[in-house]
């Protein structure tokens, strides 16, 4: 009798100890769980893995919506926030090949998306489709093509996207990442990084549905955006040190690729030329804008500097779906690729946003000025005596 007490409460004990083994696995899976979702959250707080793909639409029967593209620094109209269903966004791409006046001494065969350097910002949200139509007219000489890094598949459309001059193509992509991202020329071989360098290069921002989001994952809308692009250039000189012209854009490949193996660009501008955002051409802001800036570099790394302000947000290799860091002094841009940064001015005066490699900023010409109005806040910034005379 004795003995089945102790079994009886043998077995009592290993029940309960069951009981909290179980308890305590439940509780560690649930709590993994959550942390997978924290950690699988994009910045919307839905729950959501990269590797989770989006549901097919049938994108014949969606709505197209025509974007007209603007030169840069300047974007074309669109909505922070995306309003309904995934929408097919029309854009159409013009190839033009022309003499661009790169500095007061150098001039090159740009090969251009629709006569800008870099070419147009185009911008949508995610799951939206891209229906690019890329034209390239008879009076130009060479073959192009576009490949997308927000695009999948088919070397970003630069398989099906061969236009050989008096042809134009259409192809249609779905921008299933959220991001900043390059778009450039990629006809194949030696001719991808001469396109590359002879200015054919882009961007296109692809905006979560509900729009961007700040480090703590609120909502946050700005009140401008500009799309400054780094562009690196190699013009051969002559026997007398001159830059060297050409009469066609192919004449000039053979001194360029000679340059180009050197890795040292003769040409580091901003937006295609020098001083293209300088001066009378500067960006502008208030005091208490929150600006976007968008700054790609398609061939080089670089890193760009706010002299003056900071990188309040900072969305590190471009993507939108990572939450954003914040306060950034300086922050990369690596080579093939777009970053964004959103900075609310709070001081007026001249702010200079350069590649903080100072030789390419101010022997080169790797700047631009953005010039800010507003009250001053003395607060942050004062001068307490004017220059004068060392008291002794
Ligand atoms: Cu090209």
């Amino acid at each position: 009798m004795k003995k089945l007490k102790e079994t009886s409460k043998k077995i009592y004990r290993i029940k309960i100890i069951l009981i909290l083994a179980v308890t305590l696995i439940l509780s560690a899976c649930n709590q993994q769980n959550s942390l997978n979702k924290v950690q699988s959250s994009n910045t919307n707080g839905d729950n959501y893995s990269v590797f989770e793909d989006t549901p097919n639409e049938n994108s014949d029967n969606l709505k197209h919506v025509e974007q007209i593209l603007v030169a840069p620094p300047e974007l074309p109209k669109f909505d922070q926030v995306a309003t309904g269903n995934p929408v097919v966004v029309d854009v159409r791409l013009v190839v033009k090949e022309e003499k661009l006046q790169i500095s007061s001494d150098a001039s090159i065969w740009a090969l251009t998306y629709n006569g800008s350097v870099p070419g147009p910002m185009i911008v949508v949200h995610q799951n939206d489709y891209v229906e690019v139509t890329l034209v390239n007219p008879s009076s130009n000489s060479l073959t192009h093509n576009i490949d997308f890094h927000a695009a999948t598949g088919d070397l970003g459309g630069g398989s099906i996207s061969i236009v050989s001059p008096g042809q134009q193509v259409s192809f249609r992509f779905k921008a299933i990442k959220p991001g900043v991202f390059v778009y450039h020329c990629a006809p194949g071989g030696i001719m991808v990084p001469l396109h590359v360098v002879s200015g054919m290069n882009g961007a296109i921002m692809v905006l979560p549905r509900k729009g961007l989001t700040d480090e703590n994952g609120n909502p946050i809308k700005f009140d401008k955006a500009y799309y400054v692009a780094e562009q690196d250039y190699y013009i051969p000189k002559n026997k007398n040190g001159k830059y060297m012209e050409f009469s066609t854009p192919a004449e000039g490949f053979g001194g360029m690729l000679q340059v180009m193996q050197t890795l040292t660009p003769s040409h580091i501008v901003f937006n295609g030329t020098k001083n293209s955002l300088t001066g009378d051409k500067a960006l502008t802001a208030k005091v208490g804008d929150k600006v976007l800036f968008i700054t790609s570099e398609a061939n080089r790394d670089t890193r760009i500097h706010m002299i003056g302000g900071h990188a309040d947000l900072y969305w590190s290799g471009g993507s939108f779906s990572n939450k954003p860091l914040t306060n950034f002094e300086s922050w990369p841009v690596a080579g093939g690729s777009a970053v964004a940064i959103m900075y609310k001015f709070r001081e007026p005066g001249t702010y200079v946003y350069l590649d903080h490699n100072l030789i390419n900023a101010f022997l080169f010409g790797a700047n631009a000025e953005i010039n800010v109005k507003g009250n001053s806040n003395n607060d942050l910034m004062k001068q307490i005596n004017k220059p004068a005379k060392i008291k002794d």
